[in-house]
């Protein structure tokens, strides 16, 4: 992409609304602008962050068996008042009537639609495990939305449902989810805690929240450090064996991490007091299981291979998709602006010309700008007619983890610069040898 034909509306100053970090950077760098209180237009910087999230997600779901479809954001009010949570679930939810005057809502989740779907179309033990998912705008009407698309009142989330003849086939159902969201979100190059939580209007009693540290987080959270010595790294799990995914979580759940809802003084106090640590943490993503709390009053059953018709165990498994746009930047950035991690980036590299309207200059950056889309890499240049300092601080603002800056100095020289954004570190080489070591970057990505 050319800057020049780009939609980037940076803004210079800071917006004075924004109270964090992350939602100033998002407006500043052009990425979102608000619509109303807590609903975000995506503006095609922040709309490519957004769809590499979630392409991690969906290649992090499908690696662990589980089957994507996807689901309307409006439903009829009558499937929430058969599961009894169109009462219960309060002012959050936006209730609508349409020119029939029938009730319906905008989801904040899907517990319902997917239980009703499943019922239509299951009935044997022998069509199990069923693990679906979506990833698919909610709408909850928070009280207080805040900090940008961190919590919004539209917002995009991946919610997956499990479907499983009996407790221990979906408590495996739940180990697998926790083992591939440690995947997903340490591709993205965050690190996310899983955490005992609690479990709200979802219902049932085992759920774990993930959560990222970080001081602007909305969550008081209490943990043992060991746990952040802990890497997923790229071990090759099979998803289909129960004990190695229990084996997984038990390594992650053994050090003591808790949310302030179900934290427990004692045994936080047995930890060794150095690696005592309380913090702020952003929740990217929740997973809870709670057995017939749907399929019963809704009548999911299946027949069982002994002939029985048992309702079936249910868990869903939440990942805030437009929420870890913000989180990822809250985790990386510095004064200047964002530093995205090569997963997510939006561009995998800036190609700066310094002298634009210099032959050289501008047919270096044209072959460098061919030579790396030739690669499969997709380049932003800046091709536009400014001061260095002014395209170095655009650059920064939007944080691509690579640039390489082009100037007819260098090029007397046969030389580019490759510049590292979270380094800061510079290194000069031919414009052929930093096409090959950028593309050789992202091979591993
Ligand atoms: C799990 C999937 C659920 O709704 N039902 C389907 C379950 N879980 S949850 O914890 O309530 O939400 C899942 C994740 O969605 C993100 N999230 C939000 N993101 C932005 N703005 C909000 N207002 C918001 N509310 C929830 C969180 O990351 C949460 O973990």
């Amino acid at each position: 992409m050319r800057l020049s034909r780009y939609f980037l509306p940076v803004l210079k100053e800071n917006p004075a609304d924004a109270q964090i970090v992350s939602h100033r950077l998002m407006l500043r760098a052009g990425m979102i602008k608000q619509q109303a209180a807590g609903i975000y237009s995506w503006l095609p910087l922040g709309y490519k962050v957004l769809r590499n999230i979630e392409r991690i997600v969906h290649e992090e779901q499908i690696r662990a068996g589980h089957i994507p479809m996807l689901m309307p954001t409006l439903q009829s009010a009558d499937l929430w008042r058969e599961s009894g949570r169109y009462d219960a679930y309060g002012p959050e939810m936006l209730r609508i009537r349409d020119r029939h005057e029938r009730d319906l809502l905008y989801g904040p989740t899907n517990e319902e639609m997917i239980t009703d779907i499943f019922r239509s179309h299951v009935g044997s033990y022998k069509e199990l495990p069923l693990t679906l998912y979506h990833i698919q705008w909610k709408f909850r009407d928070e009280v207080r939305p805040r900090f940008g698309v961190m919590r919004g009142r539209e917002f995009l989330m991946k919610d997956g449902y499990n479907f499983d003849v009996d407790k221990e086939s979906a408590i495996h159902a739940y180990n697998r989810h926790m083992v591939s969201y440690l995947r997903t979100y340490e591709r993205m190059g965050l690190q996310a805690i899983p955490m005992r939580a609690d479990s709200g209007p979802i219902g049932g009693d085992d759920t774990h929240e993930f959560l990222v540290l970080a001081s602007t987080g909305e969550s008081e959270v209490f943990y043992d450090s060991a746990i952040t010595d802990l890497k997923f790294g790229e071990r090759a799990v099979n998803f289909d064996d129960r004990a190695e995914c229990e084996a997984i979580v038990k390594e992650w759940t053994a050090p003591y991490a808790r949310t302030d809802e179900t934290h427990d003084e004692a045994l936080f106090n047995a930890i060794p007091e150095e690696r005592r640590k309380t913090s702020r943490g952003i929740e990217v993503g929740q997973i809870f299981y709670f057995g017939t709390k749907y399929s019963e009053p809704m009548g999911a059953v299946v027949v069982n291979d002994q002939g029985e018709r048992v309702p079936v165990h249910m868990g869903s498994h939440g990942i805030g998709v437009s929420r870890l746009a913000g989180a990822l930047i809250e985790a990386n950035h510095d004064d200047n602006g964002i530093i995205w991690p090569e997963g997510v980036t939006p561009f995998h590299c800036g190609i700066v010309n310094l002298r634009q309207g210099d032959g050289a200059a501008d047919a270096a950056c044209e072959g460098l700008y061919k030579a790396l889309a030739e690669k499969g890499l997709e380049p932003l240049y800046d091709d536009r007619e400014e001061r260095a300092g002014a395209k170095f601080a655009t650059m920064d603002l939007i944080g691509l983890p690579w640039r390489i800056t082009v100037g007819p100095r260098g090029l007397k020289n046969g030389v580019v610069e490759l510049t590292s954004r979270r380094t800061g570190e510079s290194e000069e080489m031919s414009p052929e040898a930093a096409v090959a070591r950028v593309a050789e970057i992202y091979a591993g990505v």
